[in-house]
């Protein structure tokens, strides 16, 4: 009687974002590596995929840093859209995902302290808002991996104090930090890995192709249980321009 009412508006996409709580600590307590830190961002994509798995109303997942974003199905009638039954069953599950796994990734690195996510839904009315959402936080991927990849190599490499480094870059644009990796580290930027760059974008297969007439090819259904068929797709592409979202049209499928 006395709850609060707390409906996600209809029609309008909801995405739900966990944020690690305090991984500045969290990731020198348990000696992450710098500026990314492979075991890391594989355990947060492994503890995106178990909550892809349980909850089939959502459609795409994307993740960088210590955040994962998942987006839901603009209709999903999840726990009849209550706000905080989905927001606390994902960061809910996300963490405890995260905990359960951690020892697979960080065999030799036990668990300092109980890791927490916060959670927050946020809802964009169009398909064009939903992808504006999405650029942004794969172009805050980006930004933030090269100031850190230049910054930590002119720390780690070049033996530079952290306030110093700082000061070398604050006025550099996208350009001078290319530039800087380049000259003084022989690094080219656009050759790192596109996990660090672009981040973790988790999907379901496109639909089945309608069984060729005559010789149908069983591949078995989608629940999981059937080996051969991927539940899930995990890949580290663009998606700020189009390609991404011709490629995989079923994603967000259905009127803008
Ligand atoms: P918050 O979210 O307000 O509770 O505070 P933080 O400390 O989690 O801040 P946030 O989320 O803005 O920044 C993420 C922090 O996590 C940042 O200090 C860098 C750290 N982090 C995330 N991924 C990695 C990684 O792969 N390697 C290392 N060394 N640090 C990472
Ligand atoms: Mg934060
Ligand atoms: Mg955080
Ligand atoms: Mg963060
Ligand atoms: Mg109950």
């Amino acid at each position: 009687m006395f709850e609060k009412a707390d409906v996600l508006l209809p029609k309008c996409w909801p995405v739900i974002r966990v944020d690690g709580r305090g991984f500045h600590r969290f990731s020198d307590s348990h000696g992450f590596k710098k500026p990314n830190d492979d075991r890391s961002l594989h355990l947060m994509t492994k503890a995106a995929s178990k909550v892809m798995e349980d909850l089939k109303d959502v459609v795409l997942a994307y993740g960088q840093s210590d955040e994962y974003s998942f987006v839901l199905n603009r209709n999903t009638t999840l726990y009849n859209r209550r706000e905080s039954k989905i927001v606390s069953t994902i960061t809910s599950l996300f963490t405890s995902c995260f905990a359960f796994h951690w020892s697979e990734f960080f065999p030799t690195t036990p668990l300092q302290y109980p890791p927490a996510f916060d959670g927050r839904a946020v809802l964009y009315p169009t398909k064009r808002i939903l992808r504006d959402y999405l650029c942004w936080r794969q172009a805050d991927c980006h930004i933030n991996n090269l100031y850190n990849t230049v910054f930590w190599a002119l720390v780690q490499d070049a033996g530079m104090n952290k306030n110093d480094a700082q000061k070398r870059l604050k006025d550099t644009n996208a350009g001078g930090k290319n530039e800087i990796l380049f000259s003084q580290f022989g690094v080219n930027y656009n050759t790192l890995p596109q996990l660090y760059r672009k981040g973790t974008v988790i999907i379901r297969p496109p639909p089945r192709e309608p069984a060729p007439s005559g010789g149908a090819v069983e591949r078995g259904d989608r629940d999981g249980t059937d080996e051969k068929v991927p539940v899930l797709l995990t890949l580290n592409e663009d998606i700020i321009r189009d390609n991404f979202w011709v490629s995989y049209p079923h994603v967000l499928e259905g009127e803008d």
